[in-house]
């Protein structure tokens, strides 16, 4: 089967980050899932499963840290091919493809409503709060704060060399939270007047640790030193099972153009090695709590919630759909 152009073409989108963020990556590429489903012509239920996989992997290749991506896949994939163990026949396995991927974004939109309720009772009146980047869940933590009454500003970084920090900013203003922008470097100079730093996440290990937007370690240890609180907003299916084997996330590394682009690099720059890492580890030791639609946990029980909701994930046969490993 070819990749119809469409699903092609949000495979690029995702791959150039037109469509960017942990969740809405997830979504998008259940979303083409169901899609893939809902047109199949296949007769047997091989051939329906090699067509989701065929679109599965495409879409896996896109960006490797994203832990969502894998996991949403998986979501799905799981109970497909549990149907198929079943003897299940093509209709059958149509409808549940369709009804997994239907839960999947249910599940994940619930998840981010539940997360900015129990993030916004950790935030207090009067809170100037620290983000990175651009989250979802920050967002929606931050507005569900101001809907309870709470009186907040936010520290907002403009995030290099992509400025999704505008994005966050803009939403902050839309929803009337006072809003300054700062360059990434300026972190620590503002630390001292901030009360929580609060960031969203990629990928969480099984030790706690946290893979986000790169730089968000280096305010994290400016939070640190500060003894600011720092903050993490994850949904559950971006914890990552295969880390409980012992796998390392893999972190993106981008094109030098982002940092680069060929009309401002000066002559004396021609040729000039240029290194674009998209995410970094934020260790545990420097996270004091991690908001998840589950509750509240100290990121030493990532491994709790990756054994609890993920279970079935990491020990069926699920490892092709995976972006650590060559497949
Ligand atoms: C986005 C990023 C975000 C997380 C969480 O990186 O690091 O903090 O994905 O976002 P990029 P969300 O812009 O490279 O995709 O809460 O929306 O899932």
């Amino acid at each position: 089967m070819m990749i119809p152009p469409d699903i092609e073409e949000i495979a690029r989108k995702i791959k150039t980050m037109e469509i960017r963020g942990a969740a809405l990556i997830a979504e998008t590429a259940v979303s083409c899932l169901k899609s893939i489903a809902e047109r199949s012509r296949a007769k047997e239920t091989n051939e329906f499963i090699k067509e989701l996989d065929i679109v599965a992997r495409r879409l896996l290749d896109t960006r490797p840290t994203a832990v969502s991506l894998p996991n949403a896949i998986r979501y799905v994939m799981y109970r497909v091919l549990q149907a198929e163990e079943r003897g299940e026949g093509i209709d059958s396995l149509r409808e549940i493809t369709v009804k997994a991927c239907d839960e999947f974004i249910k599940n994940a939109k619930e998840a981010i409503g539940k997360i900015a309720e129990i993030g916004a009772r950790r935030i207090s009146d009067g809170d100037v709060i620290m983000t990175h980047c651009h989250s979802t869940a920050v967002v929606a933590i931050l507005k569900a704060a101001k809907a309870m009454g709470k009186s907040i500003s936010v520290y907002a970084t403009e995030t290099r060399p992509l400025y999704q920090g505008r994005l966050t900013a803009e939403q902050l203003l839309q929803n009337d939270i006072p809003v300054t922008l700062i360059v990434d470097s300026a972190s620590r100079y503002f630390m001292k007047r901030v009360d929580k730093v609060l960031v969203g996440a990629d990928a969480v290990a099984a030790n706690g640790a946290v893979v986000n937007k790169i730089g968000t370690s280096m305010v994290a240890l400016a939070a640190h030193e500060a003894r600011t609180l720092f903050f993490v907003a994850a949904e559950t299916f971006k914890f990552s099972p295969e880390t409980i084997i012992g796998e390392l996330i893999k972190i993106e590394e981008r094109p030098k153009e982002e940092i680069l682009p060929p009309e401002i690099a000066m002559k004396g720059l021609k040729g000039i090695e240029v290194r674009n890492p998209a995410f970094d580890v934020t260790p545990p030791d420097y996270i004091d709590l991690i908001i998840t639609e589950r509750g509240i946990i100290p990121p030493q029980a990532a491994l709790t919630v990756i054994q609890q909701e993920l279970g079935p994930i990491i020990y069926e046969k699920l490892g092709m759909y995976s972006t650590y490993r060559e497949s």
